[in-house]
């Protein structure tokens, strides 16, 4: 089976773009979802996931990854309540796969998903991306939060992992993470995964782990899914053909030491959600965001696709964050997920995939 393109998209009402939009774009099978207004550790219910779904069949997209099921806070720092939500986890699971859904991609940090400094940056040609400010992002985590919730009051809009409920409580919650190093954090993400594995392998659901954005601690709060050492760690700690990775390049190579086509080549088959985005390295450590063109950014963009064609690799792929174009301004886009930069990453990626395709067999 060749790789399958997807896109995606927050869902009717929660995002401008829409599926007829996408449907415009070519080779895309596809539709990335998620019911955004769960909090994490609440079911996701059958109407909900039905609903979804036939808005999806509608337009002949398939609905078979969930970005994301967001994993409770409870489970991360190992309280006796976990039980209750991994419970609630695995129904989730249930359910999506009596709906068909096949990868569920989720993240294991500490209290924030994705974290930048500025989300509309001038890249020089008159677009804006995401870019991170290293010496903005070190003590004053409200500050950064501040940051990110003025601007999703602003235009009305949630960010995934930025629920204003859980941001409301900003101070709580790094109390609570006191005491969980490292250590404990590998710890409790074994517990969980172990508990839910017998779950996904009856409904054949792969839970695809997100690498984690900036890929180092942030304001004291351990990150694990950081570098290759650290993935090698995580697949064999959970050594099980459902225990998988959402492999994100430009989240991994925001440290520019990480070279993705290296951990591809050696985890191919363990990789079920390939993320493809390009950063701009600093010298002083900042990061931009760049269009998927290889030589636009420092990622190494068509290392990587040749690394998954030879693999073989037969998952399911999307361009990541793009940059904002042509009139998408803050509030008329999500940040990162505006229509144009992500519709020209996929005709860069099929090219180049088709070209090989065409002239590079084995
Ligand atoms: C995504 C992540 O927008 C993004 O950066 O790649 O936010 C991703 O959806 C989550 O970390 C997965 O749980
Ligand atoms: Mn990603």
């Amino acid at each position: 089976m060749p790789m399958q393109m997807t896109f995606r998209w927050y869902g009717e009402g929660n995002d401008r773009i829409k599926l007829s939009d996408i449907k415009q774009i070519p080779g895309v099978e596809g539709i990335v979802w998620a019911l955004h207004h769960k909090m994490p550790g609440e079911i996701w219910e059958e109407e909900e996931i039905a609903s979804v779904k036939r808005q999806l069949d509608e337009y002949g997209f398939n609905n078979h990854v969930v970005e994301s099921v967001n994993v409770h806070d409870d489970i991360k720092i190992g309280l006796p309540t976990r039980d209750k939500y991994i419970e609630n986890y695995k129904t989730t699971i249930r359910n999506l796969a009596k709906f068909g859904v096949k990868v569920i991609c989720y993240n294991f940090m500490p209290i924030f998903d994705w974290t930048r400094s500025d989300l509309f940056h001038p890249v020089g040609d008159g677009s804006t991306a995401l870019f991170y400010q290293k010496n903005m992002i070190q003590d004053d985590y409200n500050a950064m939060a501040k940051y990110i919730l003025d601007f999703t009051e602003k235009y009305n809009m949630s960010f995934p992992g930025w629920e204003p409920e859980r941001m409301a409580k900003l101070d709580e919650l790094f109390k609570a993470y006191e005491g969980v190093d490292h250590e404990k954090l590998w710890a409790n993400l074994k517990y969980f995964l172990e508990a839910i594995m017998p779950t996904c392998r009856e409904c054949d659901v792969k839970m695809a782990i997100h690498m984690d954005d900036p890929p180092w601690d942030i304001f004291g709060l351990p990150r694990l899914l950081i570098n290759e050492k650290n993935i090698d760690r995580f697949l064999k700690m959970v050594d099980d053909e459902y225990n998988c990775l959402t492999l994100c390049s430009g989240s991994l190579n925001a440290n520019p030491e990480n070279n993705v086509a290296d951990i591809i080549r050696k985890h191919c088959d363990r990789i079920a959600f390939a993320h493809v985005r390009n950063v701009k390295h600093f010298e002083n450590g900042d990061f931009s965001e760049a269009s998927h063109r290889d030589c636009d950014g420092d990622t190494g963009i068509l290392d990587i696709l040749k690394a998954y064609h030879d693999c073989g690799f037969s998952g399911y792929i999307r361009p990541d964050h793009g940059r904002h174009l042509w009139g998408e301004t803050a509030g008329s886009v999500r940040p990162g997920y505006g229509l144009y930069d992500r519709a020209l990453g996929i005709m860069y990626m099929l090219g180049v995939w088709e070209s090989l395709e065409k002239f590079d067999k084995k």
